[in-house]
């Protein structure tokens, strides 16, 4: 069929709907966020979300997710499967509006109570869109229904296949590599984890993932099945899995407030660290928003007043801020809002006004039926907010003692730090470099023009494990404030950063390619995690790649990151080809270092970026806690980096 002769039979209506389909073709950003890795997998996020819709309905418990071995991927769901009759306005299949028609997701159905979608709630259509090929299959009133797309443009009009007693719709798409540039390939670790963490905001569903590209020794294909029952009850056993409580069990609630469904769960455990996540129809809100500040005010509120009460404040000699009632707690607020209007930088801040109170309330409800209940625990979590009032206090000291000398500038930079002579942090580099040695090395083979070095002495102190003030009064952490530029809020409540005067935009840790080597990285990364999120969230920050071999014969010498290219090397050079390994910084000498890990264009950088919130912060409560068996399971399991994208 020609061009013409489709747009003919399809009327004017779907000329239209293939205009709005181009212009995603055009502008694919606009509705996926970008087309580099995080958007491709966006594309399976948007097509998993309207099953997930009709879960929620009521339909489906099942989803089945499959990277199929030619890289394609297929979402298969037992739900009602989507109507096929001709839909009356259109007047083609209804099946073939939802795939075609931009915007057209599901709003037919007025009845179903649709609060999920993904971070932009584009719809299955913009899949289509960017798929260089989609398959849509439909099990529904005893037939099968198939249609397929190229390009987001349909094959031939909606076919009965066969008959079926199943219900349930499935989509096969394969990701266009005109469009995603960069790579086609799915990450089965990054599907997993957004997976699991569905499972746990939406209880009660099956999900399933299977990569029928990888293989195990039996002859299985790698797989793993997510349900939750207790929902983010267990979420938060999960993500705290490797720290230790201080009370019973998970603290949690469910209900509905002015017609906003919310879900809270929460628990206190040894750690320093505040640990909150949110979310709005199953998408994260990394920068919060209202219904994260309705948390807080309803949890400060009833502890407050429960401490209060108690008399345990009665001899204290300093105050309470709302930070002291957050240290040690990890907590999860999902809320589902029918108009969410999202804000900020990446779009991931609740604005709604209305959710503020309806959370607060949740909380505080919850929250004093629990206290009442549970005096001993209650007892406990008033203690340990004194202590974390004691320790900020303390902090608080150390911290401005950090200012003092960066802001006034009374000590200068750091003696360790062999500044670079360009003034312009955005062209300025800073290599933080473990051990006084390597750090000789770099200073050599660096180009001092724009590159600067910071050696750090050994093993840094362990953020994770640390209070506050033990962490600013530690010397080499001030060495990077200072050296960074960076300060912290002097606000009692405020611990945000101020990046203005940050005075380098690549912020590079090199360390040896080895075990030790890693665990230092993981340390430093722990510690701008937890205390300087903000400039990986700016993507400032690096990882440096030294190789682990030089292959030399003769004349000839080549360097290889891995054991597949050394062996290609030996191959090339031949018999008599010589082999060092590299077992750390100070084997290279400042040339190599310089050639190898440290020249622009010919080094490997890796930009370090939070895919995933929740799951970054289990991965380093885990390397760094106390528990030890989780953390060898996972090391053995893993490469140290394996959530950290490159
Ligand atoms: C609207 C109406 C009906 C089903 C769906 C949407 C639906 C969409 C998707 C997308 C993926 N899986 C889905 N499952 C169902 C059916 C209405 C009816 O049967 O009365």
């Amino acid at each position: 069929m020609s061009e013409e002769q489709k747009k003919g039979s399809y009327g004017a209506d779907s000329i239209q709907a293939l205009e709005g389909m181009e212009h995603v073709r055009m502008r694919p950003s606009m509705y996926i966020g970008d087309i580099g890795i995080r958007g491709l997998h966006h594309l399976v996020y948007e097509v998993v979300d309207n099953s997930i819709d009709e879960a929620m309905a009521g339909y489906c418990d099942r989803i089945d997710v499959t990277i199929n071995e030619d890289g394609s991927l297929t979402v298969k769901d037992n739900g009602r499967g989507i109507p096929v009759d001709i839909h009356k306005k259109e007047g083609v299949s209804a099946l073939e509006v939802v795939m075609t028609k931009i915007g057209a997701g599901g709003k037919f159905d007025k009845d179903s109570y649709k609060v999920s979608g993904g971070l932009h709630g584009v719809g299955v259509s913009v899949v289509n869109a960017l798929s260089a090929h989609l398959k849509a299959t439909v099990y529904r009133d005893g037939k099968i229904w198939e249609q397929e797309y190229e390009k987001g443009k349909t094959l031939y009009p909606v076919k009965p296949i066969g008959e079926t007693n199943e219900r349930g719709t499935q989509v096969t798409f394969i990701p266009d590599s005109e469009i995603f540039k960069e790579s086609t390939v799915f990450n089965y670790e990054t599907l997993a984890n957004r997976l699991r963490e569905l499972s746990f905001l939406n209880k009660g569903i099956t999900i399933t993932i299977t990569d029928k590209r990888v293989k195990d020794e039996e002859g299985q294909f790698l797989s793993d099945t997510f349900h939750s029952t207790e929902g983010l009850k267990e979420f938060i056993r999960f993500l705290d899995e490797t720290r230790e409580p201080i009370i019973a069990d998970v603290i949690a609630m469910e209900g509905e407030k002015n017609g906003i469904p919310v879900e809270v769960a929460m628990i206190y455990n040894t750690s320093f660290n505040e640990n909150l996540h949110s979310y709005v129809n199953n998408i994260n809100t990394h920068e919060g928003g209202t219904h994260l500040s309705g948390f807080r005010r309803g949890l400060t509120h009833t502890l407050k007043k429960y401490a209060d009460a108690s008399g345990m404040l009665d001899k204290l000699k300093f105050d309470i801020a709302g930070d002291d009632f957050r240290e040690g707690l990890t907590a999860i607020v999902s809320v589902k809002v029918a108009e969410p209007q999202f804000e900020g930088q990446t779009k991931t801040k609740l604005g709604n006004r209305e959710v503020s109170s309806a959370v607060s309330q949740s909380v505080s409800e919850m929250l004093e039926n629990y206290l009442e209940e549970h005096p001993n625990d209650a007892k406990t979590i008033v203690q340990k907010v004194i202590l974390a009032a004691q320790a900020r206090h303390a902090a608080r000291k150390a911290r401005e003692m950090v200012q003092r000398k960066t802001v006034m500038g009374g000590m200068g930079l750091p003696g360790k730090l062999s500044d670079c002579s360009e003034q312009d942090p955005e062209k300025c580099e800073v290599f933080l470099v473990e051990g006084d040695s390597a750090g000789g090395t770099a200073k050599q083979g660096r180009d001092r023009n724009f590159q600067a070095i910071l050696p750090l002495r050994g093993k840094i102190l362990n953020v994770e494990k640390a209070m506050q003030h033990k962490v600013f009064e530690n010397e080499e952490i001030r060495n990077i404030f200072t050296a960074l530029g960076v300060s912290i809020g002097t606000e009692e409540d405020s611990k945000a950063l101020n990046l203005e005067k940050l005075r380098y935009h690549k912020i590079v840790i090199m360390c040896d390619a080895d075990v030790d080597g890693s665990h230092i990285s993981t340390l430093i990364l722990t510690f701008f995690f937890r205390y300087m999120k903000e400039l990986i969230e700016a993507g400032h920050v690096y990882i440096a790649t030294p190789p682990l071999y030089l292959v030399k014969r003769g004349a000839k010498k080549a360097y290889a990151w891995n054991d597949e290219e050394r062996d290609a090397l030996i191959k090339e050079f031949g018999d008599g080809s010589k082999i060092q390994r590299y077992k750390g910084l100070g084997e290279m000498n400042a040339e190599q270092l310089w050639e190898t890990t440290m020249k622009p264009n010919q080094r490997i950088l890796r930009k370090v970026v939070i895919d995933n919130g929740t799951e970054a912060d289990r991965i380093f409560s885990m390397l760094m806690g106390d528990e030890v068996p989780p953390r060898r399971e996972f090391i053995e399991k893993n490469a140290v980096y394996a959530n950290i994208d490159a």
